[in-house]
């Protein structure tokens, strides 16, 4: 059947994502993945994350990746993108999540990785990403996300760090890097996230952030970062899980939403792209399929919006099985 006819019946591709996602850990050495080398952890958090959400873990060889996970920790206890890289908190919570996925937290040394954590925090409650000390609120949702899956957030001044993302808010209800910096959609979603994860969300202004957030739909359906720019998948997690957090989703169209996503498939080999006929990556299929879960599309477990991570998971590590 001809690609476009099949994109009219407009289902989800599943069989087709998870070869997708099953093939390209296994092209290792072509132009991305040398490119994406430094991003390992992290795909292989959307990878395992898209597989989970599409009921279908239980393929990946549990062993061999918990081994590969624990072979890219520093002895900081912060973890690379890979093996022999250096710690990022940002990698640190990808191993972190793909552990809980697989249920394997326990054969974590927790104060280790906690201290590490804890160790970026700054005298005025912002995280560093790492010892070179770029600040950044994708920094402060990191920190207490990972500490939040550990149970460990009381090592953090929760405090400081919940004013210093605060300081970061802006007059159009949304959020950017540091104090004064431009709203964006994905700094957004690590403000509210973070917010949300600390019982502080009473420092929204719901209302004005759900406009703010809701005009960033355009006529495809899809949803753009800021004002006048093109739309991406990746917005369907970054603006719908800020949407949901505030109880405002009912602000914009699902139904486009999700014909836009299922428009970013490739139908023939698997994968979703940013916008409709561009190439596919990991990352933005595991984002389509996120944002799909979020919609309540149908065959997809639930992911929770603000630890990124399937709804089962969080509650096995919230109230045990
Ligand atoms: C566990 C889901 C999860 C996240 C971890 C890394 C991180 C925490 C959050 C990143 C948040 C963020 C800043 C996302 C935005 C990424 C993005 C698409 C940036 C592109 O920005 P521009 O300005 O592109 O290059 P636009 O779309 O504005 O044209
Ligand atoms: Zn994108």
């Amino acid at each position: 059947m001809e690609k476009s006819n099949i994109q009219k019946m407009g289902g989800l591709a599943a069989e087709k994502h998870i070869q997708y996602i099953l093939t390209v850990e296994k092209r290792k050495d072509d132009f991305v993945s040398v490119v994406m080398e430094h991003l390992r952890m992290s795909g292989a958090y959307w990878g395992l994350t898209t597989l989970d959400l599409l009921e279908k873990l239980d393929t990946v060889d549990v062993d061999e990746v918990v081994s590969w996970v624990m072979k890219c920790q520093h002895e900081s206890g912060g973890f690379g993108g890979n093996i022999g890289h250096d710690p990022h908190i940002l990698y640190t919570l990808s191993a972190v999540q793909v552990l809980a996925l697989f249920d394997k937290l326990n054969v974590l040394d927790i104060d280790k990785v906690t201290n590490y954590v804890a160790g970026l925090q700054n005298e005025d409650g912002s995280f560093s990403g790492d010892i070179w000390g770029e600040v950044d609120t994708r920094f402060s949702y990191i920190a207490i996300c990972c500490l939040s899956i550990l149970h460990r957030l009381n090592k953090i001044n929760v405090e400081k760090a919940v004013s210093y993302i605060v300081s970061c808010k802006n007059l159009d209800g949304g959020f950017g890097c540091t104090p004064g910096g431009e709203s964006h959609a994905g700094q957004i979603f690590c403000c509210v996230a973070a917010l949300s994860l600390t019982g502080s969300l009473h420092h929204i202004d719901k209302d004005l952030l759900g406009w703010w957030l809701c005009e960033r739909q355009v006529k495809s359906g899809g949803l753009n970062g800021r004002p006048e720019k093109l739309p991406d998948v990746c917005y369907s997690w970054w603006v719908l899980s800020s949407l949901i957090m505030i109880d405002r989703v009912h602000w914009i169209n699902k139904e486009k939403l999700v014909k836009y996503i299922l428009d970013c498939q490739d139908m023939e080999n698997g994968g979703i792209s940013d916008r409709p006929d561009d190439a596919v990556d990991v990352y933005h299929t595991y984002f389509g399929v996120a944002g799909l879960s979020l919609l309540e599309y149908p065959g997809l477990k639930a992911i929770d919006p603000a630890y990124a991570l399937p709804v089962d998971v969080v509650n096995r590590i919230f109230f045990g099985r």
